[in-house]
């Protein structure tokens, strides 16, 4: 076997055997690259005698060509190769069922607001809206607080900076007037009446915050608040409402107690209490929500006349009902977060 023959039978062998495009790529550069085993055998029949050359060279050149056809046959393999490792490996299968993300649910307390909005809806309660920062006046001294009620004190009122620039606001005669976190919803009545005439219901939903932390108040909590002006509502049309509201909320007829109580607003004023019957048997009063008759101040203050008009007003705490209807004996499990509290109101 001559020299280029040996060559030949070698570099086919070493072809075949190479297990990577990089390799095969190697191979080419040692065999056929410009300072390649086969050019080098080229380059020396100039030194033959011319018989010998052609000879010669006819070999190397038949050597050369099986060479760059078994390289371009080993590149295909290996392509093909390459490519079903590929598609192995990116398989999906498109017959297995969809990951299913988890499906999210409303808050029980955003949950409780719908259910009470929907009621006093199909009492034909308008809901109504406004801000979380409120001036004093919707706050307070529209609804007849008197200027030392200790719900206007630092300690019970989130107040904001009172540094004469960016939250304080101005009336309407230039004056400053403090601004502060809503302690109530009622602000929300004050701004309906004086853009609405009698006869007027409406109900507002929303967070309130009093600077209160412990077992039973958080800072924040949730508020509903109603409000019916007519020429001749009574105390007894507030009964009857209350009564259909604590029945359409709980699916349950309840023993019904009204107390009398205090507030600036309302004249007279009561707090409501329900007969809770206990897992034990017994009954125990429990204070659902407070209400009472407009007090003609808070009335005059809007520009309705308490002579021709009246109203009734209630408010309840939305913790509160959620936490009776649903079970719930920890107001801060509304605000934990945990999931694994909230998944059951899903
Ligand atoms: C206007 C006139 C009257 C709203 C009322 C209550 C009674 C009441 C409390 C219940 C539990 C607040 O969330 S709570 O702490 N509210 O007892 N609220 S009457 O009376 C109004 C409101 C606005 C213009």
């Amino acid at each position: 076997m001559s020299e280029i023959e040996a060559l030949g039978a070698r570099a086919l062998g070493d072809i075949g055997a190479a297990r990577s495009p990089e390799a095969l790529e190697a191979l080419r550069v040692a065999l056929l690259g410009k300072s390649g085993e086969v050019t080098a055998q080229l380059k020396s029949l100039g030194a033959l005698p011319p018989e010998a050359r052609r000879e010669a060279g006819a070999q190397i050149n038949r050597v050369r060509d099986e060479i760059a056809a078994a390289l371009a046959a080993r590149r295909e393999a290996l392509d093909a190769l390459a490519l079903e490792a590929r598609l192995a490996g990116e398989r999906i299968d498109v017959t297995q069922p969809g990951r299913d993300p988890g499906r999210g649910g409303l808050h029980p307390v955003g949950r409780t607001m719908e259910r009470i909005a929907e009621i006093f809806g199909r009492l034909g309660y308008t809901l109504a809206d406004g801000p979380e920062i409120e001036d004093d006046w919707h706050n307070f001294e529209a609804l007849n607080f008197p200027p030392h009620h200790p719900a206007r004190a630092m300690h019970d009122t989130f107040y904001m900076a009172d540094d004469g620039r960016a939250d304080e606001g101005r009336a309407d005669d230039g004056r400053a007037v403090p601004r502060l976190l809503r302690t109530h919803t009622s602000g929300v009545q004050v701004r309906y009446m004086a853009e609405h005439a009698p006869p007027l219901r409406m109900i507002a939903l929303g967070k309130v915050y009093r600077s209160d932390s412990d077992q039973t108040h958080t800072p924040m909590f949730h508020q509903c608040e109603g409000l019916l002006v007519d020429e001749h509502a009574s105390f007894a049309d507030l009964k009857g409402t209350l009564a259909a509201f604590v029945r359409a909320f709980f699916e349950r007829d309840f023993e019904m107690r009204f107390r009398p109580s205090y507030f600036p607003f309302t004249e007279p004023s009561a707090e409501v209490d329900i007969a809770w019957q206990q897992p034990d048997g017994s009954t125990r009063w429990l204070e659902v929500l407070g209400c009472g008759m407009v007090h003609p101040n808070v009335l005059r203050n809007v520009g309705i006349d308490p002579e021709r008009h009246t109203g009734f007003a209630f408010g309840m705490g939305v913790e509160r009902l959620a936490m009776l209807r649903y079970g719930v004996d920890d107001l801060r499990a509304f605000f934990d977060n945990d999931v694994r509290f909230l998944r059951q109101f899903v």
